[in-house]
């Protein structure tokens, strides 16, 4: 390649940045990937725990799911609780399907090292980046590092830097609808020392608020628990914590989460968020730079690799055959996943947690929901089938 030009310009190197950038290698075509942060910090970085079959699947066609296959915990359902009683959604009788539970940081860890044997050019604590010529043949990076200016021209840029990333930010305003809901909660995250008690994990509506049980390895638990969304993590000691997880999560048969050291400890708001369209000119956005859920339906990091999977297949496209109905076709196909994704996360959302605002028939309501799960087959295949993963449109 020429100094100065690639074909496909990455914005980020989280989950879609990194998997588009693998994805076109596959291919036969250049990118650069220009990651704000370092690469510790993209490695180290607490997110999400759990692959879709779906994202499982694309992970292994595209030959990086060799740590994944040895470490990852296959899980066949999961358990929902209310106040303290249990039921489970058997997701392979249910779907024939199952999720994988596998940390995000290692799928970004797996994608790194891939991307560096394979000679990519991943260029960490990369300065400040503006995108500009978004709708000429070639746009263009520029980035200012050490007060030093470089320019990169590109065919095509993808914005994959998350939701406060530039990339979005670079679209005219009026181009572009932003749909988006916040919610009253936040959750408090937990990372403990303690190996996981259970096998599956455990999604608990409580009085006091919605808790969950997860899990990353067989010595590591990851927990969370429903907050408000300006509580400060300072007022949480470690003691307040593990009883507030023990209030919420402990059940009438007896079993309560097992303690340990708590390594890492966060709030992150919940927000639902959808731009339309994912395209200006040459620029794509995918993974949270267009969408984000809240994490109640684990949907996150896996629409962030289907958006690429499509991103990747209309890129090859183009390039091998000078085809572009795909590219232009792009934010339509994964819109239609995007809006399926986010209803289900709304739902699992509203159908676990409390809200500050519900009044006594929402209440009701909401018990009659979570009753009508434990009974009804045709409800539990619902959730089933939404959770494992929809299947991938042809394009
Ligand atoms: P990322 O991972 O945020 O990566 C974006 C990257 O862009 C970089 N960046 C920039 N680089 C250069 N210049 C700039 N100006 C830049 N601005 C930003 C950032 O440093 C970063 O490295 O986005 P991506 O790749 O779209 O991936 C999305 C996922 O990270 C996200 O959807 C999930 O983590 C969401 N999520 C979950 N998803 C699941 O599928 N299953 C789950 O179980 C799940 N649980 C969760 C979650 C997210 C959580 N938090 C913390 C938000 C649980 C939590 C608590
Ligand atoms: C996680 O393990 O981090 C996790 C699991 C399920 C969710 C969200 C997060 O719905």
């Amino acid at each position: 390649m020429p100094r100065g030009y690639t074909q496909v310009g990455i914005i980020g190197a989280g989950p879609a940045g990194l998997m588009l950038s693998h994805l076109l290698h596959l291919h036969g075509i250049h990118s650069i990937v220009l990651e704000a942060r370092s690469r510790s910090y993209c490695e180290e970085r607490v997110r999400a725990g759990v692959l879709e079959h779906t994202s499982v699947d694309l992970l292994q066609q595209a030959g990086v799911a060799h740590r994944l296959q040895r470490e990852g915990l296959r899980h066949q359902g999961i358990e929902i609780g209310v106040d303290g009683m249990r039921h489970r959604i058997p997701f392979l009788e249910c779907t024939g399907k199952c999720v994988t539970v596998y940390g995000q940081r290692e799928v970004v860890k797996d994608l790194i090292a891939r991307r560096l044997d394979d000679g990519g050019d991943l260029r960490f604590e990369c300065g400040d980046v503006s995108l500009h010529h978004l709708e000429d043949e070639q746009p263009l990076i520029r980035i200012h590092k050490n007060d030093a200016i470089e320019e990169i021209r590109c065919d095509f840029l993808a914005g994959c830097d998350g939701f406060h990333g530039i990339s979005r930010a670079s679209i005219p305003a009026q181009a572009i609808a932003l749909y988006e809901r916040t919610y009253p909660f936040a959750w408090l995250g937990i990372l403990a020392e303690a190996p996981p008690s259970r096998e599956e994990l455990l999604y608990m509506h409580h009085e006091r608020g919605f808790a969950l049980y997860s899990m990353r390895s067989p010595r590591i638990t990851r927990l969370y628990l429903q907050c408000r969304p300006d509580e400060d993590i300072r007022d949480w000691s470690d003691d307040r914590i593990w009883s507030e997880l023990h209030a919420r999560l402990a059940c009438a048969d007896g079993w309560h989460p097992t303690p340990g050291p708590i390594l890492q400890k966060s709030i992150t708001g919940m927000r639902s968020f959808v731009v339309e369209p994912l395209q200006y000119g040459r620029l794509f956005l995918a993974g949270d730079a267009a969408h984000i859920v809240p994490p109640t339906g684990a949907k996150g990091m896996n629409l962030a690799l289907a958006d690429v999977h499509y991103l990747g297949l209309a890129l090859h496209a183009f390039y091998r055959r000078g085809d572009e109905a795909a590219l232009r076709s792009y934010s339509q196909t994964c819109l239609q996943r995007i809006w399926k994704a986010q209803r289900f996360s709304w739902w699992m959302t509203s159908l676990l947690h409390r809200f500050p605002e519900d009044s006594p028939f929402d209440r009701k309501r909401q018990r009659a929901e979570l009753a009508y799960l434990a009974a009804s087959r045709a409800a539990a295949t619902s959730l089933a089938e939404n959770y494992v993963g929809l299947p991938l449109d042809p394009i």
